[in-house]
């Protein structure tokens, strides 16, 4: 299945640090558009669900209580190539090696405080989606 959107969300560590704006304006200067988008807490069993892919890597406890740690701010976002497009916009998971002109570059502190999060391909764009806006209306 090939869409034009992706999910992502601006993680603890951005919102506190009042980035949000700066991020959503880099987001829609690169030609995404909102389709769904909250403010919103995840408890540290959800962060748990949400990353269940990498339950058994060293990091996860400590990337669940971190992105369990603050308020985050997930979208749902269309633009053509949206899913591809988008990491490149957001830039290597790890801030030391993310492009200039990326959104990590720009405001990730480390590997695990990396700012922001975006699909990997379009069938967890729909998943990641879902997990945040499932029933809601969307346009
Ligand atoms: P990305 O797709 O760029 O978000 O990266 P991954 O799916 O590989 O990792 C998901 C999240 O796990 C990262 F955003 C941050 C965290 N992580 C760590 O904390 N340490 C690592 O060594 C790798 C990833």
């Amino acid at each position: 299945m090939t869409t034009n959107r992706t999910f992502t969300m601006i993680k603890p560590d951005a919102v506190a640090e009042g980035n949000s704006g700066a991020i959503i304006q880099m987001i829609e200067e690169a030609g995404f558009r909102i389709v769904a988008v909250k403010k919103a807490l995840l408890t540290k069993e959800r962060a748990g669900q949400f990353y269940a892919v990498h339950s058994e890597r060293p990091f996860y406890n400590d990337l669940c209580a971190y992105m369990s740690s603050g308020a985050i701010i997930p979208m749902i976002l269309e633009k053509d190539n949206a899913v591809a497009d988008f990491r490149k916009l957001i830039g290597a998971t790890n801030p030391a090696q993310a492009e200039e002109g990326t959104i990590r570059k720009r405001f990730a502190k480390s590997i695990e405080a990396n700012a922001i999060h975006g699909s990997d391909s379009d069938d967890n764009a729909k998943i990641e989606g879902d997990f945040f806006f499932a029933g809601i209306e969307q346009f």
